[in-house]
Formats: structure tokens, sequence, C-alpha cells
């Protein structure tokens, strides 16, 4: 199945033409419904990367140069991508993050 594809009919929860957690529900929405004005829909970082590997800012599960040229591009600025902890600031705490998890991810 790929994106934009229709999830065939019946399935999940094992029943008739699904298995089990296979497939899940999300509505679709056209980028001029009425809920999104005014609201920013700019895609954000994943939320979630599993298992999570600390300061893998590029998702190539290896924490090494690329990673830090991206904190540096980001250095002093709000940008979500590079501030590792959160915090609103890509800064030294941020590279302290990456260094300690410099190296291939488990
Ligand atoms: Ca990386
Ligand atoms: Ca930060």
């Amino acid at each position: 199945m790929n994106q934009g594809e229709n999830p065939p009919s019946g399935g999940g929860g094992g029943g008739p033409g699904g298995a089990p957690n296979t497939i899940f529900r999300a509505e679709r929405y056209e980028p001029d419904f009425d809920g999104f004005a005014g609201k920013d829909l700019t895609p954000g970082p994943p939320i979630e990367n599993y298992p999570f590997c600390s300061g893998d800012l590029n998702y190539d599960r290896m924490v090494d140069g690329a990673d830090l040229a991206m904190i540096l591009t980001n250095w002093d600025t709000s940008n979500q991508i590079a501030d590792l902890n959160g915090d609103g600031l890509v800064d030294a705490a941020d590279l302290g993050i990456l260094f300690a998890g410099w190296g291939p991810c488990d």
C-alpha cells in the first residue's frame, strides 16, 4: 500500500480482509478546508523515530558530521530541526547532546 491509496475495505482488527494492526484510519482534508484557515501547514520533523537515536538529526541512524553540520548551520536559531533539547535555541547544549550520541545508533 502506498501513500494516497485507499485502505482495503474490512481491514484492521483481524476481521475479513485484514490482519490485526496493519493499518489505521486517518481523515484527509483538502488544503482549503476551513479548519486550516490561518494555520501553518508546514510539515515538521517526525513525531517519533523508533528506536529513538539522540543526536541523529537527519534520521540516517548515524550521529556524525552531517548532523554536526546541521547544528552549526542552525546555530543560534530556533530551528526545531536542530534544537535537540527543545528549549527553543540551537546552542552548545544541543551540541553536547549530539556529541554524547556520536556514532552509530543502537
Ligand atoms: Ca545522522
Ligand atoms: Ca536547544
